[in-house]
């Protein structure tokens, strides 16, 4: 049987694009997100392409039960899960941290750190029993660099970089693999989100520059999934050539 991955936030730009990379490979996709109808486009729009088979569900990760509920639900078909890439994450705003909106501040908490501990726990047992798996977490240069204002979101991203690290070692005497993926500015819906739906001031952070796009990030995802079983790469920044971290670009 072809693998199986599992992506979180696959209805929008990196998790969307890994969907496509590894459907055009003929893996089984089980994709995630809280938009339905685009999953519902999605699912069908890669099994007509690729004659694959996918399994969605809609459901938001910031809830432990929603969570619960979607994994103790999966066919027999579907449990046997030999990648997860955790990537459902969100910025929202951009202020200081005396301005800062509380209820962003949870939004992002919830997201981008209890989301993705919630799927590992409970997508990890079932690795575990069959001593083999990888875990993407998708990290950012944010949780490598603060940067001004970013504060919150700088912090969940340095508890991805974190977590990434110490699941590492729980799951290094199963014989699964853990890699973290810190991309640098990527053109997706990624600043819409963050400003709210301000397409001007979204648009406006990818002027000047070529950013990423989600279709790089899952090409690396890709390559980092298919190599040997005896290495593992653990931790991966990228950015665009003209990026250097957080706090050095070139724009023209
Ligand atoms: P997008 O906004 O394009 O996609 C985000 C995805 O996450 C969507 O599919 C969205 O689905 C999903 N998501 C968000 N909140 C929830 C939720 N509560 N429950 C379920 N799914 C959710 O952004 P990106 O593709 O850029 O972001 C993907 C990851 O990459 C994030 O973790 C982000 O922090 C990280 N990243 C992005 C960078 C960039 O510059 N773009 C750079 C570094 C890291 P839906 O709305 O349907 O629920
Ligand atoms: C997304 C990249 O620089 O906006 O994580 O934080 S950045």
């Amino acid at each position: 049987m072809n693998k199986t991955i599992l992506i979180t936030g696959a209805t929008a730009g990196i998790g969307e694009a890994t969907a496509k990379k590894f459907a055009a490979n003929g893996y089984r996709l089980i994709i995630t997100g809280r938009r339905e109808e685009r999953l519902i486009q999605l699912a069908e729009q890669l099994r007509q392409t690729h004659g694959i088979e996918i399994h969605w569900a809609a459901f938001d990760i910031r809830s432990r039960n929603e969570v619960k509920a979607f994994v103790d639900g999966l066919p027999a078909a579907w449990r046997s899960i030999d990648i997860l890439v955790n990537n459902a994450g969100l910025a929202a705003g951009l202020s200081a941290i005396q301005d800062g909106d509380i209820d962003d501040w949870e939004a992002m908490i919830d997201t981008n750190i209890k989301g993705l501990l919630y799927m590992t726990r409970a997508i990890a047992p079932l690795m575990i029993a069959k001593n083999s798996g990888h875990i993407f977490n998708i990290g950012s240069i944010a949780g490598k660099y603060v940067y001004a204002n970013g504060n919150v979101y700088c912090g969940t991203k340095h508890a991805v970089n974190a977590l990434s690290e110490s699941m590492r070692i729980d799951m290094l005497q199963h014989g699964i693999k853990v890699t973290a993926i810190h991309p640098g500015a990527a053109e997706t819906e990624f600043s819409l989100v963050r400003f709210k739906g301000d397409e001007a001031r979204a648009k406006k952070v990818y002027e000047g520059f070529q950013p990423l796009t989600g279709a790089d990030v899952a090409e690396t995802i890709f390559y980092c999934a298919n190599l040997p079983g005896h290495y593992c790469i653990n931790d991966l920044v990228i950015t665009p050539t003209t990026q250097a971290g957080s706090h050095y670009s070139v724009k023209k």
